[in-house]
């Protein structure tokens, strides 16, 4: 008798284990080169849950999965337009606020931002944001074109100028809602037209650069600029002062630079959300907590150079990064930026069918 009832406190103390145990894992996925390691270090230190981290570079991978469903994750990074419309598919799951103690942090003005794609802030807390633009190898650039336009699209879209970097090489984004949005701006037209017709006139300018671009990728442009492998790259704000920094650390003589098209760049917004089957929703929040946290979130800004969405963190970013008009766009640049609305279905069959073509052709 006395051995039944110790067999059965063992019994339930193990079982009480292995449930805490389940809860003590939160399977993160987020964009790569987009935290510094030592948080999720220290959020293990301090809460006992263990992060098991992966990585991709585009939303279209995400979504692919998410769509799919059972992803294992608990947290995601969709990117504004895209988490609008996962969110309108239903693969999303509502946070619970009051698991999330430091949202008294967010800034209001972001959280009336993101209004547009998720109505009432249910779904989504911005972990970054930040703009699309040109990376370029400044004495590769000047050597073949001295008065390069730098700052502004016609670097990537121009053939004449585009042609004069094809030998040092040209990387751009392997994302369709990036490169056709930039090329209708180039010509004038609305950069959030959801119009056959116009997207059509966006492949008519991609196909007339595509010999000139080497490659079509969302991450390797870092690393590619850094090294001077390359000369030029349409690609994101803080990745390309991540590829300055590492140039400027490694001391390879490679000088990279970043702008802000003068004709107009995206802004996007990379927000934290939950799939709806998230196995560890309670690690996930916790996780999503810790993030909130202004000392927190100031040193992954400071890490990957992107703008965070906390109005108590910015006394906290380092002065250099807080100051730097390639990752914290300043106030005169901010009318200059646009945001996409989410592609329905049909309209994204016809920006994937121009990808494709466009990928496809030499
Ligand atoms: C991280 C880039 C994330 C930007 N390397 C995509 N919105």
């Amino acid at each position: 008798m006395k051995l039944t009832g110790l067999w059965f406190t063992l019994a339930l103390l193990l079982g009480a284990g292995a449930a805490q145990a389940a809860d003590k894992v939160v399977n993160v996925y987020n964009w790569s080169d987009y935290i510094d390691e030592s948080i999720l270090r220290d959020f293990e230190r301090e809460t006992g849950i263990k992060v098991v981290y992966d990585t991709y570079d585009s939303n279209d991978i995400l979504e692919t999965k998410l769509l799919a469903g059972k992803t294992g994750y608990d947290v995601v990074v969709p990117t504004s337009g895209f988490l609008a419309r996962e969110i309108r598919a239903g693969v999303l799951r509502p946070l619970d606020k009051s698991k999330l103690p430091n949202l008294v942090h967010f800034s209001p003005t972001i959280a009336e931002r993101m209004q547009k794609f998720d109505p009432g802030n249910k779904y989504a807390v911005v972990y970054m944001w930040g703009t699309s633009g040109i990376g370029y190898n400044v004495d590769k650039i000047a050597r073949r074109m001295a008065d390069a336009p730098v700052d502004s699209l016609r670097m990537i879209f121009d053939p004449a100028v585009v042609a004069k970097f094809a030998d040092c090489g040209v990387y751009v984004l392997d994302a369709a809602d990036e490169l056709v949005p930039a090329a209708l701006k180039y010509i004038g037209e609305n950069p959030d037209s959801k119009d056959p017709a116009v997207l059509e006139k966006a492949k008519a300018v991609l196909l007339k650069v595509r010999p000139y671009i080497r490659k079509f990728h969302s991450s390797e442009y870092i690393e590619a600029l850094a090294n001077g492998d390359i000369c030029l790259a349409y690609g994101w704000s803080g990745d390309v002062v991540q590829a300055k920094k590492r140039a400027e650390e490694a001391k390879n003589g490679v000088h990279v630079e970043y702008r802000v098209p003068r004709e107009g760049a995206q802004m996007w917004f990379d927000s934290f959300a939950m799939p709806k089957d998230a196995p560890h929703p309670e690690a996930g929040l916790a996780f999503i907590d810790y993030m909130l946290r202004p000392e927190v979130i100031a040193k992954a800004s400071d890490y990957v150079f992107y703008p965070n969405a906390n109005k108590d963190a910015d006394a906290l970013v380092k002065a250099a990064v807080k100051s730097d008009p390639d990752v914290y766009p300043p106030a005169a640049v901010l009318p200059r930026l646009y945001t996409i609305s989410p592609f329905d279905q049909a309209a994204q069959r016809v920006l994937t069918r121009i990808w494709t073509q466009v990928k496809g052709a030499s």
